[in-house]
Formats: C-alpha cells, sequence, structure tokens
C-alpha cells in the first residue's frame, strides 16, 4: 500500500471503516510541512463502536489458549518483518525520523514487542500457597477485559506495540489511539492484524485526537484498563478522567533525565554515548540525557569533544540514507524548541552549538521543520531551561565538583524517568546509582533495553510499570482462590 495521499481509516471490529462523523484532519509530513494523508477526526461514537465490538470478541480471545495466541502474535511478529522496509518508510515520513533509525530501532522493536510476548505467555510461573493444616490458596490471574491503550508521537509503531502486544496477549481485547500526528504505522499494523488471523473486534483502532477519540476511552466505563505514553501534563488529565471508575491505569510520561560523567571514565565511549542519548531521534525520546553534568576535571575536555562529535551529525531529508538528524515531529514542537533555546540564552546560557534552525537540506524540504543539534552551557542548574522538558536536540552541559553535589542536581526536578551514569569505579556506579531517583539508570551506556526488566518512571514522568512480567501483570487481574482442606 503506498502511504503518501492515503486516506487512512478507523479499525474495528476487523474491518476499515470511516469515522462516524465523516470527517478527517490532514496528516503533515514533518520534512515537508505539507500534508501528505489523511487521518479520521473520531469521536466518542467510534469508540462505542469500538467497544461493542471488543466486548463481544473477549468472551472467546479470553478463553482460547495462551498457545493459540501466541500463534496469532507471532505471526503478527514475522508479517512485521516482512514488511520492515515498507513500515519504515512509513514511519519515517510520519515522525520526520531519519529512514535509517526507523529501520534500525522503532520497526525491529515493535516485532520484537510482539514476540516477546507471544512466548512470554507460555512461560507464565503463578503462586499457591498453603495455610498450615487449614487451607490451599492459588491465585489465578485474569485478563480484565477492554484495555484502552494511548500512544504517542515520538516512537509510534514501538510505543503501540509495547502496549498492544501484552494487553491482547494476556486475552484481552483493545481499544487503541495512536497520536494524530503520526497515524501511519497503527493504520499498516491493522492490516497486518488481520492477515495475521486476529479475530475480528481483538484490536480496534480508533484514530483521531486526545480530546475527541482519547478522552472518550478514558471516561468510558466498559474500558478498565489505561494505559498511556505521553506527556506529564496530558497524563494527568488522564489518571483525572480514569479515577472516577478506579480504572488500573499505567503513565509513561515525560522525562528531563541526567546524564552524569566522571572524570574517571571511558571518555571515548562517554562522549559516543552522550551524543546518541543527547540526538538521538532528534532528542524526542523520553529517555534521552538533556541534562549532561560532568566532573570539572574533565569538562573543558569533553565539551570540545561533545561538540566536535556533534557537530559531525547529518542533519538531512529524513528519507536519505545517510541522514542521522531528521526533521521535527511539527510545527509545534519546532516552536517549544526555539522558546526554550532563547531561553536559555535569557537565563545566562551560551549556544555552544546549533541554536537556530538549519538552512533546508534540499528543495522538497524547503518549508519542514528541522532544527540544528544544539548544546548550551553556562546555566545555573535550577534554571527552566535545566527543569522542563524540551523535547528536542538541545542540551545542557554543566560541571560539577563532588558525588553529593551531582546527585543533588539529578534529583532536583519533578521527573524521574532515566539516567546514565559513565564512571569506571564499580562501587561508586552502585552508590550514585542507588541514589538517583530515576525508574531505570544505566551505568556506561544508554538505551540498553531488556524486555524482561520493569520498565517506568518516578515522581512526574509515571505511575506503573510495563516490560515483562510487570506488564502481564498489568494486564491481568489477580484472583486469590482460597480451598479450605
Ligand atoms: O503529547 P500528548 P504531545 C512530551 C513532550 C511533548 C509533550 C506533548 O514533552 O512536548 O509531551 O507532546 C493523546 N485524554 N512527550 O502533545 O498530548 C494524544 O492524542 C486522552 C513525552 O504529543 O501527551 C496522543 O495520542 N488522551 C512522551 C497522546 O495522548 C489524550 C512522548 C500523547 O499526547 C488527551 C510524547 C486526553 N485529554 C510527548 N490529550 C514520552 N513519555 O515519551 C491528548 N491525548
Amino acid at each position: 500500500m503506498r502511504t503518501e495521499s492515503v486516506q487512512i481509516q478507523n479499525f474495528i471490529d476487523g474491518q476499515f471503516v470511516q469515522p462516524i462523523g465523516g470527517k478527517y484532519l490532514d496528516n503533515i509530513e514533518p520534512a515537508t510541512g505539507k500534508p501528505y494523508s489523511q487521518v479520521p477526526d473520531s469521536d466518542d461514537r467510534d469508540v462505542d463502536l469500538a467497544v461493542a465490538a471488543a466486548e463481544r470478541a473477549f468472551a472467546d480471545w479470553s478463553k482460547k489458549p495462551a498457545a493459540e495466541r501466541s500463534t496469532i502474535l507471532l505471526r503478527i511478529a514475522d508479517l512485521i518483518e516482512r514488511d520492515l522496509e515498507k513500515f519504515a518508510r512509513a514511519e519515517s515520513i510520519d515522525t520526520g525520523k531519519p529512514l535509517s533509525l526507523a529501520r534500525f530501532l522503532d520497526i525491529p522493536r515493535a516485532a520484537s514487542n510482539f514476540r516477546f510476548f507471544a512466548t512470554a505467555i507460555l512461560h507464565t510461573e503463578s503462586e499457591a500457597h498453603i495455610t498450615d493444616g487449614v487451607a490451599f490458596n492459588y491465585t489465578l490471574r485474569q485478563p480484565r477485559g477492554i484495555a484502552g491503550l494511548i500512544s504517542p508521537w515520538n516512537l509510534p509503531l514501538y510505543l503501540l506495540s509495547w502496549k498492544i502486544a501484552p494487553a491482547i496477549a494476556v486475552g484481552n481485547t483493545a481499544i487503541a489511539k495512536p497520536s494524530e500526528l503520526t497515524p501511519m504505522t497503527a493504520f499498516m499494523l491493522c492490516e497486518i492484524a488481520h492477515e495475521a488471523g486476529l479475530p475480528n473486534g481483538v484490536l480496534n483502532v480508533v484514530h483521531g485526537t486526545g480530546p475527541n477519540v482519547g478522552a472518550a476511552i478514558t471516561a468510558h466505563p466498559k474500558i478498565n484498563t489505561i494505559s498511556f505514553t505521553g506527556g506529564t501534563v496530558t497524563g494527568r488529565k488522564v489518571a483525572e478522567a480514569c479515577a472516577p471508575f478506579f480504572k488500573k491505569v499505567s503513565l509513561e510520561l515525560g522525562g528531563k533525565n541526567p546524564n552524569i560523567i566522571f572524570a574517571d571514565a571511558d571518555l571515548d565511549a562517554a562522549i559516543a554515548g552522550s551524543v546518541r542519548s543527547s540526538f538521538a531521534n532528534q532528542g524526542q525520546i523520553c529517555l534521552c540525557g538533556s541534562r549532561v553534568f560532568v566532573e570539572r576535571s574533565a569538562y573543558k575536555d569533553f565539551v570540545e569533544r561533545f561538540i566536535d562529535k556533534a557537530s559531525q551529525l547529518k542533519l538531512g531529508d529524513p528519507l536519505d540514507e545517510k541522514t542521522e538528524q531528521g526533521a521535527i515531529v511539527n510545527k509545534a514542537q519546532l516552536e517549544k524548541i526555539k522558546f526554550y533555546v532563547d531561553l536559555g540564552q535569557k537565563e545566562g546560557g551560551k549556544i555552544a552549538l546549533g541554536g537556530s534552525a538549519p538552512e533546508p537540506p534540499n528543495e522538497r524540504c524547503r518549508e519542514g521543520y528541522f532544527f540544528q543539534p544544539t548544546v548550551i552551557t553556562g546555566l545555573p542548574v535550577s534554571c527552566r531551561t535545566n527543569r522542563d522538558e524540551i523535547f528536542g536536540p538541545v542540551v545542557t552541559i554543566t560541571p560539577f565538583d563532588n558525588e553529593d553535589e551531582v546527585i543533588n542536581c539529578a534529583n532536583d526536578v519533578e521527573y524521574g524517568l532515566s539516567s546514565s551514569v559513565w564512571t569506571q569505579n564499580l562501587n561508586r556506579a552502585h552508590r550514585v546509582a542507588e541514589k538517583i531517583n530515576t525508574g531505570t539508570v544505566w551505568v556506561n551506556c544508554w538505551l540498553v533495553r531488556d524486555l524482561r526488566v520493569p520498565f517506568g518512571g518516578m515522581k512526574a514522568s509515571g505511575l506503573g510499570r510495563e516490560g515483562g512480567e510487570e506488564a502481564l501483570r498489568f494486564f491481568t487481574e489477580p484472583k486469590n482462590i482460597c480451598i479450605a482442606k
């Protein structure tokens, strides 16, 4: 299917359907700033249709043996891999990310998400407890019912599959709402699900805006489980909407992640890893290390070499094979990035690299949304530029003098998603990692992901954990059954 100039449809009860209201939004290509497809502007009526389909499908799907569910999810993974190039191109066009990144990270990860949970459900264990001489207790984990899955625009298929796979693997049915900014690969996933033989109504995808569709999902009384990834501001709205219904909610929100380099680190590795964690996906990954802290004795050398390496990143047309920095997802995000770069200078920062929009990489991208990899130095630690999530190719680099100081700086934000610590002193690595308040701490690495580990944030970065056993537990209801002796 050509993804250019296509009219995306909702996927409800195994059928591709128009939104009931017949309204569509332009889907803008970030690299050109021009509409290239249309996405349904659905509303609560479409969500009601999807809930009815999910409800009908639940009876059979939840009773299907795990091995049968597993086979279908494995087939979805195989089909994503079969169509990898098509998915990667669609993801790159839709998000503005480099085609090479979509091909290397996003799409393979989506396939591995399905494969991981398809096999995890074949090996789940349960618990039993003997009440001496009195009773035998066992824990029965059952699917919860209909799950509402709301995902963001930065890693569209990766993060959506990370929700769909565990939710339906354990026997729930699902209603997914991708970001209206990047709907294409979710649309393509529905074709794959259909081809893989996923029964009608198990997966339903309703496209549209947050207020019209997302809010309808979080407010729907028959959707009892919500998994949300997005901004902290919206995360709060989702939590508020779910509270009256006592829905089970998982929130993966924003971050302002510290990246700490001690003088004894392997500086080559730390610099390469830090350039990646600063600018991957144009800095539009909630796990990006946007606050770099360097021990003072290594600061000058680090900054010089970091800037040298970052300045070599190839900014270009996302569809160009050599591009390493693509486009920013939309005009609003580009304006937000420009705002914070200006604010950083007002707060006393110095632009050590980048700081503005580049010349368009080619004629096709003349109206596209691009911004140079940007480094700001000399900022006070507690200024707004160092506290707010910018979510773009902008990092600050600040020196520190001792461990306690840098741990306090790292923790002195409302977020607590992830962090990196670069040191060759193992005792220090353990000591610092224990004191940093983030859901994930990477030592001498970044974005090394093992799907078995719990993943999520603390404080304003979220609630709950997804990944591995945690995801299977999140999407199931544990019941204790007690049999008297
Ligand atoms: O996210 P939103 P946006 C951060 C980043 C970014 C900011 C806003 O800082 O600048 O969030 O980005 C749906 N009820 N992250 O606007 O609004 C919406 O349609 C239910 C970090 O993209 O949170 C979309 O599908 N749903 C994040 C999804 O929520 C609602 C990745 C996310 O949109 C809704 C992306 C509502 N009231 C942005 N309003 C991360 N943690 O990775 C919107 N939505």
